[in-house]
């Protein structure tokens, strides 16, 4: 009896808030809680577990043969601010699913498997896929605003680098999440094999202008930030149209100083976020985006890279074992790439990834109003389950 629903909702039990969305940012209170429901269910399925600085969470199950290498499940347990409940959660609930039905079966498998609940996945001033990528490696101390992120917290980078793992033991990282597009629940299918996970390029894109008086300064003598950037950014999102129907292009945040009504903006800054599986077109995107501002006049912009995710393609072999799990269990699926970075991203730099998408109702992430039917939600870990019986064949 599939019972990852039931997983899911303890999670759940972490970070809600009075509209029904979910807050629990990166290091929170609200993100532990979810690590110690978490943990605790890891304990009863008599895993042994462990925590690290990276604030992930991390089961173990031994397998019954000799010398053969870990299936690892994982996904995040933070959320974005008022974020929905299967972002992430439902990937670990997947994975814990996974081994509770095991027992449940009296199976024991040849391989050792382990879950990841990791941290701080979400974008945020310690830049995002952080836990994963802690435990992968790919934190470096030269990353941008890190050590005052970390000291936020308490860390210091070098406990960070250190809870980087070796991956020698390690055979395969599966990741089963909700696909965060509308392209599962427009068409009626009911399973994405994915096949790669696009590139995500953040740049902090700053205007610098001159503050004035808003009432004795002619619209002939101003150096607006304001104006400009927002010239910059109507420019910047008709070229990433032109370029490519699956590029897209993000201006999240902005900040502008001094920041009052009777003064003109002399500093503006935002972020423009890009993503693409192909770095061609992010690249003359961003090409683009600085001929646009060089071109503007009144005032400079500063364009520094802060991420480059560059995109990363799951496992031919995962994914025709994945798809024949699908196949097997009766369910339709369809192979397609995700336009959501994940911590498969990071992983995939140390070991064969595989990922399993279920339909989101409408697209709708990252809010409150976020979904996915139960049985969906079934589906997906029918499918894990199996792969992970497919691959435990294997050596
Ligand atoms: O931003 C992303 O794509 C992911 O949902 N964190
Ligand atoms: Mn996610
Ligand atoms: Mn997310």
């Amino acid at each position: 009896m599939n019972q990852v629903n039931d997983i899911l909702s303890l999670i759940g039990r972490a970070g809600r808030n009075a509209d029904g969305s979910y807050t629990r940012t990166c290091y929170s209170s609200a993100y532990f809680e979810a690590v110690s429901i978490v943990e605790k269910i890891m304990i009863k399925l008599g895993m042994a577990t462990e925590r690290d600085a990276a604030g992930n969470i991390h089961g173990y199950l031994p397998g019954t043969g000799k010398g053969l290498k870990s299936i690892i499940i994982g996904s995040h347990l933070d959320t974005v601010p008022s974020g929905g409940l299967f972002d992430g959660a439902y990937g670990v609930a997947g994975g814990l699913e996974v081994i509770r039905r095991l027992q449940e079966e009296g199976k024991t498998l040849r391989h050792p498997i382990e879950v990841y609940g990791f941290n701080a996945e979400e974008s945020s001033p310690l830049g995002g896929t952080f836990g994963s990528r802690a435990v992968a490696g790919l934190v470096t101390s030269d990353q941008p605003g890190l050590e005052d992120a970390l000291k936020e917290h308490g860390l210091t980078v070098q406990k960070i680098l250190d809870s980087k793992r070796d991956f020698s033991d390690a055979k395969c990282y599966l990741e089963l999440h909700i696909e965060q597009g509308d392209y599962l629940y427009n068409e009626g299918l009911k399973i994405g094999v994915v096949n790669g996970i696009v590139g995500v390029i953040r740049y902090k894109v700053t205007a610098v202008g001159h503050s004035n008086h808003a009432g004795t300064t002619m619209m002939k003598n101003r150096k607006d930030a304001m104006v400009a950037m927002a010239r910059l950014i109507v420019e910047a999102d008709r070229r990433c149209r032109q370029i490519d129907d699956s590029l897209v292009l993000t201006v999240g945040t902005i900040r502008c100083w001094p920041g009052s009504e009777n003064v003109i903006p002399g500093r503006v800054e935002c972020t423009f976020e890009m993503r693409h599986m192909d770095k061609g077109k992010t690249d003359a995107l961003i090409c683009d985006i600085r001929k646009i501002a060089n071109a503007i006049g009144t005032v400079t912009f500063e364009i520094t890279k802060n991420i480059d995710k560059g995109a990363v393609y799951c496992d031919e072999h995962l994914m025709k074992v994945i798809g024949e799990a699908a196949g097997r269990a009766d369910i339709s699926h369809v192979v397609m790439p995700s336009g959501a970075g994940h911590d498969a991203n990071p992983m995939a730099y140390r070991l064969p990834i595989g990922m399993i998408f279920v339909p989101s109702k409408e697209g709708l992430s990252h809010c409150g109003e976020e979904w996915t039917d139960p049985e969906d939600l079934e589906n997906g870990a029918e499918v894990l389950y199996r792969t992970v019986l497919a691959l435990d064949c294997e050596d």
